[in-house]
């Protein structure tokens, strides 16, 4: 079996590019020591977490000689992520610590005041025609970066490079660079389904290498050669599995009415919709822009090193090529041998299996509570602190499970208020959003706002809003939730609970700046496919990814 060498600098969620590398007949080897890197032919970078943290660990275990070697000897390098911006001379996420210095410029962060930052989602890399490894203008591919070089024409390529773009919002970023026997993505091609695969090919192959310059039949200066197609970061689309174990012992994934996940038969009994690793995998097949998995229960009398849902990680990460969240239990905790595990740990270990984020509910309840009696200051101890200072901000999402408090005046609480259409049942006029933990078993005196901006503060990537007034109701989502949160934060959120048809995806993109949309129920009882939604967003004039068969 041909083989490939991977840099693993830092215990990073880089399953997903060994299963993605695998999947292509390649076989991957380490490179554990700067002394093993003259052995490899071809090198990849992968990235993981921050520029400064990426490039010390590197420069701190003697790596930077040995990659500039390797690149400088004219053997095929490629680099993703953060591995693209070790490139580069610098960047301002950490001023101080140097890059590679191989492309000449610095990065910058993304303009945070009209837009969500991170860029998180699918968007193109267009190469104005350019051939580079097999990237193609109609297709998508996975970025999620809050730092990224300003494209300005000309300016690599007076270097020497070839460049594909992305725009988000009015800026355009470099989404990939190539020159020689270097490769290098921004976005993250193992998790951009089948057309990321096929630029993964194109470098280990080395055609890619080989065709770069090569004129295309067809192609006229600066136009795509098959056509035009609208660039910009796409509509997403997220199915949402919940799992738990049923009263038999197997895990299933079951779907419940504001959080009620029993039959309303006389029996109770845990609904069963299915085997959790096959809707995945269909999911993906119809054009899942991401796949969530929530534990809803945690596994009391298990050992947590065998947890069930680590098993269901590794067998989707094998087949399914978009980025996949894991949620449920993410804690410090205390294991069945009374061994202390921190949610650290709990977290390595998904993204070892296969997980690309993590979500975290109850503990970051609890962890908002304490941020504002402590006096909004932060110590670093926080499971999303810890996570996201390991793995980056977007490995973190905060799924928030709110119900609505309704109050008759604007100022009958000190909580953030909305006016609501919906009046509640004495005909209040307002309403509350109040956190609640534990499957919304528990409510808490602190409402989304204030959830919001304290997990934002503390490092998290991204927010999973689900609402337990609409879940499973088929009515759509709860708008006026969606526009409360969204105007408190930066970071993306991702609009849930209330999906019934393709048309409430519609009005969610059209009436809130919801980043993404997601759906459970709809999509598990067959109702709608995730690709009719996306044709019917289509045809709306929204830009949406297809699946690549
Ligand atoms: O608190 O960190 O252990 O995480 C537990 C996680 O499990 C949380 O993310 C919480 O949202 C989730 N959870 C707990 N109990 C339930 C339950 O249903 N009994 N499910 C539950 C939450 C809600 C959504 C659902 C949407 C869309 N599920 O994820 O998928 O509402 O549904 P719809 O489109 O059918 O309306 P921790």
């Amino acid at each position: 079996m041909p083989t490939v060498h991977l840099l693993d600098y830092v215990a990073g969620n880089i399953r997903s590019l060994v299963n993605a590398i695998e999947k292509l007949g390649y076989q991957v080897n380490w490179i554990r020591s700067p002394e093993d890197v003259p052995k490899a032919e071809k090198l990849i970078l992968p990235g993981v977490g921050h520029f400064g943290h990426c490039l010390s660990q590197l420069a701190q275990a003697g790596y930077l000689p040995a990659i500039k070697q390797h690149v400088e000897d004219g053997k095929p390098f490629m680099g993703v992520c953060v591995g693209l911006q070790a490139l580069f001379e610098g960047s301002v996420e950490d001023p101080d610590v140097p890059g590679l210095g191989i492309i000449k410029g610095s990065l910058g962060r993304f303009d945070d005041s009209t837009k969500s930052v991170p860029h998180i989602g699918w968007n193109s890399a267009n190469t104005g025609g350019e051939p580079m490894y097999d990237l193609l203008p109609e297709s998508k591919y996975y970025y999620v970066h809050a730092y990224k070089f300003p494209y300005t024409k000309g300016e690599l390529e007076s270097q020497g490079w070839t460049v594909a773009t992305g725009t988000y919002g009015t800026e355009t970023f470099v989404g990939a660079v190539a020159k020689g026997n270097v490769y290098a993505t921004q976005f993250h091609p193992e998790k951009s389904g089948v057309a990321g695969l096929r630029t993964i090919r194109a470098f280990l192959t080395g055609d890619g290498a080989a065709s770069l310059g090569r004129p295309v039949d067809g192609a006229v200066d600066g136009a795509a050669v098959d056509g035009d197609f609208k660039d910009g970061l796409t509509r997403r689309v997220i199915a949402c599995l919940d799992v738990r174990t049923n009263d038999e012992g197997d895990l299933v994934v079951t779907k419940g009415d504001q959080y009620d996940v029993r039959e309303k038969s006389s029996d109770r009994s845990i609904r069963n919709l299915g085997k959790p690793v096959e809707f995945a995998r269909r999911y993906y097949e119809d054009g899942a822009d991401e796949v969530t998995f929530l534990n809803i229960t945690s596994f009391r009398d298990c050992p947590i090193a065998d947890l069930p849902m680590l098993e269901i990680l590794r067998q989707t990460s094998t087949t399914v090529f978009v980025p996949l969240t894991i949620g449920g239990g993410i804690r410090d905790t205390v294991d069945t041998d009374g061994t202390k595990v921190t949610a650290l740990e709990i977290a390595t270990m998904y993204f070892k299996s296969g997980a690309d984020k993590v979500s975290i509910g109850s503990d970051a309840v609890i962890a908002a509570e304490e941020y504002y009696s402590l006096g909004r200051k932060l110590f670093g101890n926080t499971a999303i602190e810890q996570i996201s200072r390991a793995y980056g901000n977007q490995a973190v999402v905060v799924s928030v499970d709110p119900k609505r408090v309704y109050v008759p005046k604007f100022d009958a609480t000190r909580h953030n208020v909305v006016a609501t259409r919906f009046p509640g049942p004495k005909g209040e006029a307002y309403c509350w959003y109040a956190c609640t933990i534990k499957g919304g078993r528990e409510t808490r005196d602190m409402d989304v706002v204030e959830l919001a901006q304290a997990v934002e503060a503390m490092g998290a990537g991204e927010l999973l809003l689900n609402c337990i007034d609409k879940d499973g109701s088929n009515s759509g989502f709860d708008l006026e939730l969606i526009s409360q949160v969204k105007a408190a934060v930066k970071i993306p959120v991702i609009a849930s609970s209330g999906a019934g048809n393709p048309g409430h995806f519609e009005e969610v993109f059209d009436k809130t700046a919801t980043d993404a949309a997601l759906g459970a129920g709809m999509f598990h009882r067959g109702e709608y496919t995730i690709k009719q939604v996306k044709d019917y967003l289509s045809e709306k004039g929204l830009l949406v990814r297809q699946f690549e068969g």
